[in-house]
């Protein structure tokens, strides 16, 4: 598995494990929305994030909770872009771009971004090409439908072998767009249209992800699922989502997207000790 991906100027190096921090800068996000609208108090969230411990800073304009609506391209422009020029100038970080979006992804690289999150895997019209000609890495995550509908009815014959066809789908796609392997993550996008059963034979499951030999990304941090299994508000879902995070470095997992960054890196530095792996 490659374990070095270079992050425009920046390289992010996955030989031991990383905590993506998430900042939604949107009104309306399911667990930390309209927190982060004003630009000192965003600074001062990536600040904290990044002396916690994250290698990376994931920022978001479009909130893809199960049920939001989609936003506009010049909402999502203006959400994202002058938040990542604010963090460019800011901090030597590696910013990613959380957005399916080409305009957001052309404009994001333009003001200072190193990384793609997708979460619609470059399905959106123009966004192949578009995160091609930026040369950046991207995190290619499976999603059943929209966000608006997500959650309706997910249905599936078997979960973990469609989301492995979906992957080496859009690794054919990305190889006739230009974007090597050695530029790809996959992430099986936890709570993204699928059940609770899903999303734990998914976890149970990713040692068989990393057959494809790409580097696996996992966001289960504060998810909706750990709200059914243990009963709790998002407010009180911090020790469910380190857990989990746990579970999916054990099984193979490179990144982790987390809002509760210092617990996270905690637990993975236990990990890191307990399995004499080059530590964070
Ligand atoms: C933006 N976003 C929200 N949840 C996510 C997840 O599980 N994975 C990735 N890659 N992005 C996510």
């Amino acid at each position: 598995m490659n374990t070095l991906l270079q992050c425009a100027a920046r390289t992010l190096d996955l030989s031991a494990p990383v905590v993506m921090g998430v900042l939604n800068v949107t009104p309306d996000s399911f667990s930390d929305g309209g927190r982060f609208l004003d630009t000192d108090v965003m600074l001062r969230r990536v600040a904290d994030m990044l002396a916690e411990g994250a290698s990376l800073i994931d920022v978001g304009g479009e909130s893809t909770r199960p049920g939001a609506d989609p936003v506009s391209i010049q909402q999502e422009l203006d959400r994202v872009i002058p938040a990542v020029e604010a963090i460019h100038s800011e901090f030597d970080t590696i910013i990613s771009l959380d957005t399916s979006t080409p305009e957001v992804i052309r404009a994001g690289a333009a003001a200072g971004a190193g990384f793609i999150n997708d979460v619609r895997a470059l399905q959106r019209e123009g966004a192949l090409q578009a995160a091609a000609d930026t040369g950046l890495p991207i995190c290619l995550m499976h999603m059943q439908g929209e966000p608006a509908t997500m959650q309706g009815a997910p249905s599936y014959d078997d979960v973990t072998a469609e989301v492995q066809a979906f992957f080496a789908e859009r690794l054919i796609a990305c190889r006739f767009a230009g974007i090597e392997e050695n530029r790809i993550v996959l992430d099986p996008g936890f709570g993204f249209g699928k059940t609770d059963a899903q999303n734990v034979e998914l976890l149970a499951a990713l040692p068989s992800m990393m057959a494809l030999g790409l580097p696996l990304l996992v966001g289960l941090s504060r998810k909706s699922m750990i709200g059914r299994l243990l009963g709790r508000e998002v407010e009180d879902r911090m020790v469910g989502s380190v857990a989990l995070a746990l579970m999916a470095m054990e099984r193979g997992a490179s990144i982790v997207r987390a809002h509760d960054v210092a617990q996270t890196m905690d637990a993975l530095r236990l990990f890191c000790a307990v399995n004499k792996r080059t530590t964070v």
